[in-house]
């Protein structure tokens, strides 16, 4: 099985199955496409191979078979590996997974759109001035920490539904957004984003981050050089 990514310090999107993959031990090739969204790049003509979607992340089984879409891929590996608890084993457990899942997939406009990953920045002045100026940035913010705080008293922890799942893979980079731009939380949500970033998976994927050193103009609305 093969995961095609993109660059892992901005690749939101590729973060969540390659965690996934690697916080169950499902053994998997990492094929790393360079961002280059500039037409007929080769970006572009590589990933054409497996998708028509032009996007990463997509996994791909024996014989090229190709699933893509981060939902989509989820639940691939889900069904693949029905031994593992990927979701809740409680019927309405996993539906309340799986709606959370599709609002962050669907949702958080905002948010994403101003706080794009960048695992390696520190922004937190950016963040502070962004709280202050966008009531949309906030109310995404809000509802994150409602959704964490909520799931944690319900669950008990120490993830949203107790041990560490596909959702938990699902809020990563939310959780690696958060960081980078120092927004603030409450102090459960807090702990809980903590305790992502140093999940098994997570934290493998934030050392190749940093690793990776490839400042990306184009994905840097906040910086001119790395620092
Ligand atoms: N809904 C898709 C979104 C994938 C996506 O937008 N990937 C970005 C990189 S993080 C991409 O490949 N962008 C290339 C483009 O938009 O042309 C998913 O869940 O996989």
């Amino acid at each position: 099985m093969h995961l095609i990514i993109g660059n892992k310090n901005y690749s939101s999107w590729s973060m969540r199955p390659w965690v996934l993959l690697k916080a169950f031990g499902i053994p998997f090739e990492e094929r790393k496409l360079r961002f280059d969204f500039a037409p007929g790049s080769d970006f572009y003509r590589e990933l054409a191979r497996y998708t028509p979607t032009g996007k990463v992340p997509v996994l791909i089984e024996d014989e090229g078979f190709a699933v893509w879409d981060t939902l989509a891929i989820a639940e691939h590996i889900a069904e693949r590996h029905p031994e593992l608890p990927i979701w809740p084993r409680d019927v309405r457990q996993r539906s309340r997974a799986r709606s959370l899942c599709a609002e962050m997939h669907a949702g958080f406009g905002a948010l994403r759109q101003n706080c794009p990953m960048n695992i390696e920045a520190s922004l937190p002045e950016v963040g502070t001035r962004l709280l202050a100026e966008q009531p949309q940035v906030r109310a995404d913010l809000a509802r994150i920490d409602a959704i964490w705080s909520e799931q944690l008293a319900a669950s008990g922890g120490p993830f949203l539904f107790g041990e560490f799942g596909a959702i938990d893979a699902y809020f990563a980079p939310v959780v690696m957004r958060i960081h980078s731009y120092g927004l603030p939380l409450s102090p459960a949500s807090a702990a809980y984003a903590q305790r992502v970033r140093q999940a098994p998976g997570v934290a493998d994927w934030i050392s190749d981050a940093l690793a990776e050193q490839d400042f990306l103009d184009f994905e840097e609305p906040y910086r001119s050089a790395r620092t």
